[in-house]
């Protein structure tokens, strides 16, 4: 059954591309989340992404407390094209055309492959776009409140398995080293963390070598023995293969979809290794971007509510490990009861209309 409120693929008809987007759910708000523009085998691996992604900006968006949805657009590009400047403002001109018709119900935001420039045009068209550069108006790149946000999921962590949320001396491993995972490795560097760092491009490790961080192949990393991974970059790295080699206490990071299915969260549980879901890790650009330009936070509510990643996760395991559940049954479940009591699954909630008054006795 389809999960979610509407989904519009558009054949754009100034790039010919597919643009894709799913919106998941509009029960607490009007959903947002960002704009994936990647390469696929197929746009139907594309479709898939979008419906995964939407739905986990939702449970993002509930589990963080913020009156907004869930909703994602993704762009698929076939492989190997590289996307010209004229053909990317294409590409940006259509994805807008299909979020203005949707009138509100979803704004956009950044993802992998795009950053404030690309929300810059997007604004020329429709309004709802978060993260364009500040000289527009918009909150700008958020990469780097998404991986304050984990530091302070890394830090809660910490304190849950070894009773202090100092990180000095604490054996990290992080994957990925894009823009959110290079900010992220220099936060942790920061805070004295003894890292293991890798990407897919070798080219990145120039970088690690900047940070003082020790380098490894993106398969060799997952065994490393370490205390805590911290995984940053595309793909789902949790399966049925890879969990039993793990050798670390923990894993929290904030790449999306990080396990291959549901299940692999109850595997980790039985091999004794702390699970935070990514939803939860990488809330942070979001609840910035959304603090400050739809709530008109100031910088420094701002960066206090990127900061309250910390407690949200130091409440889930504690209530993870209080009902004998996994964190990620526990983080579910705190999305459900949230979206249960905004009307969730009794009525639709109507989009474009006012909400009428409802008393319940
Ligand atoms: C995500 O958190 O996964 C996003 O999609 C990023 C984002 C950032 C700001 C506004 C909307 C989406």
């Amino acid at each position: 059954m389809l999960d979610h409120e509407q989904v519009v693929i558009r054949v754009g008809r100034r790039s010919g591309l597919p643009v894709i987007v799913a919106v998941h759910s509009t029960a607490l708000g009007p959903a947002a989340g960002g704009l994936r523009l990647w390469h696929y085998p197929d746009w139907r691996d594309a479709l898939t992404d979008a419906l995964r992604l939407a739905a986990g900006m939702t449970r993002k968006m509930a589990v963080a407390g913020l009156p907004s949805g869930g909703g994602k657009t993704v762009v698929a590009l076939p492989e190997g094209t590289r996307l010209g400047l004229d053909r990317r403002h294409a590409v940006l001109r259509d994805v807008a055309d299909v979020i203005a018709s949707l009138d509100g119900a979803y704004a956009t935001g950044p993802d992998v492959g795009t950053g404030p420039a690309d929300m810059a045009v997007i604004g020329e068209t429709t309004p709802h776009v978060f993260c364009r550069p500040a000289e527009l108006g918009g909150s700008g790149d958020s990469s780097p409140h998404t991986a304050l946000g984990a530091l302070a999921a890394v830090r809660a962590v910490g304190r849950h398995l070894y009773g202090t949320p100092a990180l000095g001396g604490r054996r990290l491993a992080v994957i990925g080293l894009g823009r959110v995972g290079e900010h992220l490795a220099r936060l942790l560097a920061a805070e004295g963390a003894e890292l293991t760092v890798t990407d897919t491009d070798p080219g990145r490790r120039a970088t690690a070598d900047a940070l003082g961080a020790a380098w490894r192949g993106p398969e060799e990393i997952l065994a490393e023995e370490v205390d805590i991974v911290v995984p940053a970059a595309l793909g789902s790295l949790l399966t049925e293969e890879s969990v039993p080699r793990l050798r670390c206490r923990a894993v929290a990071g904030p790449a999306n979809d990080q396990l291959a299915t549901a299940a692999i969260a109850e595997l980790m549980q039985r091999q004794n290794i702390v699970w935070v879901p990514d939803f939860v890790v990488g809330a942070g650009g979001v609840v910035h971007a959304v603090s400050a330009e739809l709530h008109r936070a100031g910088p420094e509510e701002a960066r206090a509510r990127v900061l309250a990643v910390e407690r949200t996760v130091g409440d889930l395991l504690a209530a993870a490990e209080r009902d004998g559940v996994t964190p990620a049954a526990a983080a579910e479940e705190t999305a459900r009861r949230r979206l249960d009591a905004a009307g969730h699954g009794i009525r639709p909630k109507p989009v474009h209309a006012p909400q009428p008054e409802v008393t319940v006795r």
